[in-house]
């Protein structure tokens, strides 16, 4: 038996809210039912290999401060392996059902594409054996176009079709692995899709360029029967100053243009990249929901005074319950979940931080479901706003939405019937405290 990385620390155990362990859920309880699943299966949460694993504590100013085990000099391809039993020991002590990589997160890059796939598919084989051992699944697999210098002016979007070509070809080998470990989505982050300046750039022909890739990839999906979403990731800025997946309209106006169906492709919404783009995070998911094109979560926050993206655990089961409310009345994830793309700070060098971290967010989500179960189990919030819209169910509402009536004969009701609107409270005041009486 190799030695335990995270020794010391055992499986993270329920017990209940009282618990004053550190290393134990409070209201995480996997298979408790809530809302006819069990809370494993509600939240799906996943671990991310990149900052959990790969996060060295490196910021602008400083260098690295964790020196993990599996980081340091030595045998990249040992390295590799070390890390990936550090990940899956770490998964198995956690409980979490998922994990998340990029390509490079969980292999070496070689010094050609070939060199590079050969390493990976090396590294996919000991990680199929890992999943195989240990029941932990793959939420979904992406390729890392943005690491490499190659990638500095964008990956689809580069003005050279050479970087074109080499991204296509990654994204086809990360694919194909995707599939290979049965992983249930697949994830397009325009990590470096946007632009700096117009005065180098062809915006139109760069939007024409990413098009024309998301359908080669659907394309692909199709010819190898991949049966999972293709999930874009929205941001407005970060790494390049105008990214062009801002926000998830902005995602749903490029699906539409560049023909690309909701059945081939959702977003995966981020709660930091939506509050980066002036949006609440429930915004993002309500929009995404309402619109056909939710599939999964990037579970993190950002800091109110600090503008740019900080990727920390949650910490605010209130917030997330309002988020949950739409998830879980809308029927709950299909192939996504929530994945923690969040990371410990800097001076959180312990091994045991990983576990706090993650202990604390699979926490606050569960909190979140059982607020989320309260306000959709009374119905109180969704009656008021029923109430509020009942004129669109019948009578004048109906008649206008079933096209019984062209401009002027909506004129002529109003005018014949003379139709003079009373104002309505929206009650906002009052529907924030019935949301803190959940609390
Ligand atoms: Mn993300």
């Amino acid at each position: 038996m190799p030695q335990p990385i995270f020794a010391g620390i055992d499986a993270i155990p329920f017990q209940g809210p009282e618990s004053q362990n550190p290393l134990s859920f409070r209201f995480y309880d996997k298979n408790r039912v809530v809302r006819g699943k069990r809370m494993e299966e509600q939240l799906r949460v996943a671990v991310c290999y990149w900052h959990t694993f790969c996060g060295d504590g490196k910021d602008p100013f400083g260098d690295a401060t964790f020196n993990r085990p599996w980081q340091g000099d030595g045998d990249k391809l040992e390295l590799a392996k070390m890390k990936a039993a550090a990940a899956f020991e770490f998964f198995t002590k956690l409980g979490n059902p998922y994990y998340c990589f990029h390509d490079r997160d969980v292999a070496p890059e070689g010094k050609s594409l070939a060199e590079s796939n050969d390493l990976l598919d090396r590294m996919v084989d000991v990680l199929a054996g890992l999943q195989q051992k240990t029941g932990v699944k793959l939420l979904w697999g992406t390729a890392n176009l943005f690491s490499n210098p190659r990638f500095m002016s964008g990956a689809s979007t580069n003005p050279d079709p050479e970087v074109f070509a080499y991204s296509a070809a990654q994204v086809k080998k990360a694919l194909d692995v995707t599939q290979k470990l049965g992983g249930e989505n697949y994830v397009l982050w325009g990590g470096r899709e946007g632009y700096e300046s117009l005065l180098n750039t062809d915006m139109k022909r760069e939007l024409d360029q990413m098009g024309r890739f998301m359908n080669l990839v659907c394309e692909y999906k199709h010819k190898i029967g991949f049966k999972g979403p293709l999930l874009i990731e929205p941001k407005p800025r970060e790494p390049t100053k105008h990214q062009y997946d801002y926000d998830s309209a902005a995602v749903y106006a490029f699906f539409q243009h560049y023909g690309l169906s909701k059945d081939d492709f959702k977003v995966n919404i981020e709660n930091n990249h939506a509050t980066l783009a002036g949006h609440t995070f429930e915004h993002e998911v309500a929009y995404a929901v309402a619109n056909g094109i939710f599939g999964s979560i990037d579970m993190n926050r950002g800091d109110l005074l600090l503008g740019w993206d900080t990727d920390q655990f949650p910490n605010e089961a209130g917030e997330m319950a309002l988020v949950l409310r739409h998830i879980v009345a809308a029927g709950g994830f299909t192939t996504g979940g929530f994945n923690f793309d969040a990371k410990v700070r800097r001076q959180s060098i312990d091994l045991a931080d990983l576990f706090h971290a993650h202990i604390g967010g699979m926490d606050v989500l569960a909190r979140a479901l059982l607020i989320a179960d309260k306000m959709i189990a009374d119905g109180k919030l969704q009656g008021a706003i029923d109430a509020r819209y009942k004129g669109w169910t019948g009578g004048l509402g109906k008649e206008i939405l079933d096209k019984k009536l062209d401009l002027a004969g909506i004129s002529d009701r109003v005018l014949k019937g003379n139709i003079n609107p009373k104002p309505r409270s929206g009650q906002q005041e009052m529907l924030e405290n019935l949301v803190n009486r959940y609390l």
